[in-house]
């Protein structure tokens, strides 16, 4: 029987208050468009009746506006989980409208397997395209969709007419086996094709098809800002000392990036180094940028959960399918993100910091200690299994009334014991083999604004003694100043002495 095509108001009325629901994607890319919006008009609907109406909300990692925004404005959630970066999303998560729990993204699906969030009701998945016996050609990008697709009790396609049929074989659908009977996942390098380029669902499952054009909508990034084009230049620098130095292998190894503007500024650096061999890269997320690396064949291969390239970029991949379609692989979040794989291929990880604390722990996640900015991410997953690690972050914020380096980070995310390199605008610390005091000074000399030096120099010497020498009571002074006067640069030493 042909699986009927649906309005999105219709596709929304499978969805009752309460429901768990699973979405594709994974950032912006492949993520529904169109029923989000209708559950979102149906919440608004539902609550005006004086009826509850918020669903649990699983999803590959952060989405777009048409999901995370548009049922935030509707107050539509009542748990959210693992990663989100929606300005409305995150004054719900702050207020505790919604329940958001915040995990590393390689642990979601199987989470759900394992049954920790109780049965999955509905999975929205958009596609490229759909046959009647439920095959399926998936979208932009992948995230937990084999998982939700499998656990869910009825299935909702979002058939995205924009995507064109040649971006058929991108994907690697697969799903470990769960223990006692999990094998290792056989990745032996980047590009090692383990599942399959189709996802199958169960056709009686699927309860109708909405159609759809909307583009993904990932803006261009900004023109590089000194200080993003220095920690690029820095992070460049010290990959260039190490392949020196023979601790990265001539062949280099894979890389892993964050998204933003440091990962952008960082790959384009690499692109135009020539003493950088070619190589691959093993990660969540592939930008615009890595798109020039693969036209400059400085990029081999690319191993992604999802391909967040800009609208206009992801026009060109398109229509350039058979030159990327051997470079590029789409896989779940929790291939993408395995560690298994990460620690096997060895990879070279750069993440970003919130703030970091001079003996290089850090804040990832908490804006001043409390409130979310968007989560753990896959920062988590790839950090404590790199080969090398390195985190970043611009050495001051807020035009230096914020320093990203404090003396302990107000909330921690990766302990030091994750973290191999620290680098800002100002420079690198490399903090492998250095105890906690060497770790301390590297990093002030080394990372930290001239305009918080001999405050930090200072705070070290508040410490009395210990392998760690923290003064409890003066940790967090930079935080408790920054509320009171707004401006860390005013911490006076002699309130703790
Ligand atoms: O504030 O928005 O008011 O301008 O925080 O800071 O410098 O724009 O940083 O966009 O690169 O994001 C860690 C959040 C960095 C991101 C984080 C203020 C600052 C600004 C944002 P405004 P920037 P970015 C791959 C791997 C975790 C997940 C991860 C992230 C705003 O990289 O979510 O790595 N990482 N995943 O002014 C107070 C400080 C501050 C501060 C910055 N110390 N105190 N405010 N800000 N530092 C991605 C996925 O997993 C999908």
């Amino acid at each position: 029987m042909a699986i009927p095509f649906i309005s999105a108001q219709e596709a929304a009325e499978h969805i009752k208050n309460g429901d768990n629901v699973g979405f594709s994607g994974f950032t912006a890319s492949g993520t529904p468009k169109v029923v989000t919006e209708a559950l979102a008009e149906k919440a608004i609907k539902e609550h005006e009746q004086g009826r509850e109406f918020k669903i649990n909300m699983f999803t590959g990692a952060s989405t777009n506006d048409h999901v995370d925004g548009a049922l935030a404005r509707a107050n539509a959630i009542n748990r959210r989980t693992p990663y989100q970066s929606n300005a409305d999303m995150r004054k719900r998560l702050n207020a505790h409208d919604a329940h958001y729990f915040d995990l590393h993204l390689s642990e979601l699906a199987q989470k759900m397997r394992y049954g920790v969030f109780g049965k999955l009701d509905v999975a929205i998945l958009e596609v490229a395209d759909i046959d009647d016996n439920g095959d399926i050609v998936l979208g932009t990008g992948m995230g937990i969709s084999p998982t939700i697709a499998m656990l869910a009790d009825k299935v909702i396609i979002e058939l995205n007419e924009a995507l064109p049929k040649s971006i058929r074989g991108l994907h690697d659908v697969y799903i470990p086996a769960d223990p006692p009977y999990r094998r290792e996942i056989p990745i032996y390098k980047a590009s090692d094709r383990i599942g399959t380029p189709i996802l199958h669902v169960d056709p009686a499952k699927i309860v109708g098809i909405v159609k759809t054009n909307a583009k993904d909508g990932v803006k261009s990034f900004a023109d590089l800002d000194e200080t993003t084009m220095l920690i690029g230049a820095n992070v460049c620098n010290f990959l260039l000392g190490e392949l020196r130095a023979g601790r990265i292998p001539k062949s280099f190894l894979p890389m892993q990036s964050g998204v933003g503007n440091v990962a952008n500024a960082v790959l384009h650096g690499l692109g135009e180094v020539a003493e950088i061999p070619q190589f691959d890269m093993y990660t969540e997320v592939i930008q615009d940028s890595v798109v020039d690396l693969m036209k400059k064949g400085k990029c081999r291969f690319a191993s992604t959960c999802s391909m967040t390239f800009s609208d206009d970029m992801m026009d060109e991949v398109l229509a350039n399918m058979d030159f990327f379609r051997d470079k590029i692989l789409i896989r779940p979040g929790e291939i993408s993100n395995h560690p298994e794989i990460v620690r096997r291929l060895g990879l070279i990880t750069m993440n970003t910091a919130l703030e970091a604390d001079i003996f290089g722990n850090i804040n990832s996640t908490h804006v001043l200690g409390t409130k979310m900015m968007n989560g753990i991410g896959g920062s988590g997953d790839f950090t404590r299994n790199g080969f090398l690690s390195i985190f970043s972050c611009p050495s001051v914020t807020k035009g230096g009334l914020i320093s990203n380096i404090v003396p302990m980070v107000s909330h921690l995310d990766h302990s030091e014991h994750s973290v191999d390199a620290l680098i800002t605008d100002q420079g690198i610390a490399d903090l492998r083999g250095k105890d906690p005091v060497q770790r301390a000074e590297t990093i002030i000399e080394n990372c930290v604004n001239p305009e918080y030096k001999q405050l930090l120099w200072d705070y070290l010497k508040l410490g009395k003694g210990g392998q760690t020498p923290h003064s409890l009571k003066a940790a967090f002074a930079f935080h408790t100043e920054f509320a009171e006067s707004g401006d860390m640069r005013n911490t006076d030493w002699s309130k703790f002495a």
